[in-house]
């Protein structure tokens, strides 16, 4: 299946493109992206909003994929991932994100939890970027009852996973506060104590970490409609020094959920919004992408979307 994608990401890098190809995944409702560049290729991996219009609450019972080798034209690979692949799991495939290491492809995804109560952390892996994805260990590799927060059941949802310079890989999540783990060399468990960072003003939810010329970014969700703000460490374990809003709301949709890459030279905004038609908004959402600008002191220039 291709998609074509609107002329937005087609023309040069622009702070702010002039016409709208957003939002760019068309024929299914697209949340949570995560992306991961691989050679020539970037991956795009959602959530699949399945919530008949005009029910007003998530319907997601599996992972979708995309690949494409210019952000331009995309390709939609066969359903990678479902929350019937973990059996442990109950429902909700909920925000995730795809790494490689040694050859594999280590997917964490956030599901409702079938006998723990609340959300709860899983891996999956795979041989190749678009899967077949199966459980990578038989049991969720974070529940609701290691983060202790007893307040809500969905605290520990949108896992976000990076591997430093010195190959230490680092799991962060969160709603109630953005937790982080080291995780073990085989990826699938965590290796040490669950820490939380600090320094992250109105955190809401939606971490994803990610590295550019020496600096660590930790972008996150912040205040509720969503807008994502950001913070900068040259270090996963911080301190972490807030630096400041990088969108504004994104359109028709609460929540916002970004993924930051490089991709062919060029940065890129990934996150979702209600606005592929008359039926979208906050539970039948829609993947977007726009340009992002670093400063030569590495901060972040803020993004502005094709569709305000
Ligand atoms: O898709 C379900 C939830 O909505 C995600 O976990 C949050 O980040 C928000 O996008």
């Amino acid at each position: 299946l291709l998609l074509a994608a609107g002329p937005a990401l087609a023309q040069a890098a622009a702070p702010s493109p002039a016409a709208s190809g957003n939002p760019f995944i068309k024929t299914k409702y697209t949340a949570d992206p995560a992306a991961l560049v691989q050679g020539n290729l970037v991956y795009l991996y959602t959530g699949h909003d399945e919530a008949p219009a005009p029910q007003e609450r998530y319907v997601m019972h599996e992972w979708l994929c995309f690949s494409s080798p210019d952000m331009v034209t995309w390709t939609e690979h066969p359903v990678p991932l479902k929350v019937s692949d973990f059996a442990w799991a109950k429902d909700d495939a909920w925000a995730s994100q795809v790494i490689a290491r040694n050859g594999k492809f280590y997917w964490y995804a956030a599901v409702e939890h079938g006998t723990v109560p609340g959300k709860a952390i899983g891996v999956a892996v795979a041989d190749n970027p678009a899967g077949p994805f199966k459980d990578a260990r038989g049991s969720a590799l974070v529940t609701n009852d290691m983060t202790k927060a007893a307040s809500i059941s969905w605290d520990d949802i949108d896992p976000t996973v990076i591997i430093d310079k010195g190959g230490q890989a680092y799991l962060f999540w969160g709603n109630t506060a953005c937790y982080y783990a080291k995780l073990k060399p085989n990826m699938t468990e965590l290796d040490g104590p669950i820490q939380t960072v600090s320094g992250l003003p109105r955190y809401t939810e939606a971490p994803w970490v990610h590295e550019h010329n020496g600096w660590y970014y930790l972008s996150y969700a912040t205040e509720f409609p969503e807008k994502i703000a950001y913070a900068m460490s040259r270090s996963l374990a911080g301190p972490w020094q807030y630096k400041g809003i990088l969108n504004e709301l994104a359109g028709n949709s609460n929540t916002n959920h970004q993924a930051i890459i490089d991709f062919k030279g060029k940065s890129y905004f990934i996150y979702h919004n209600g606005g592929l038609d008359v039926h979208g908004g906050s539970f039948r959402r829609s993947v977007c992408a726009d340009y992002l600008q670093y400063n030569a002191d590495g901060t972040l220039q803020r993004v502005r979307m094709t569709t305000e």
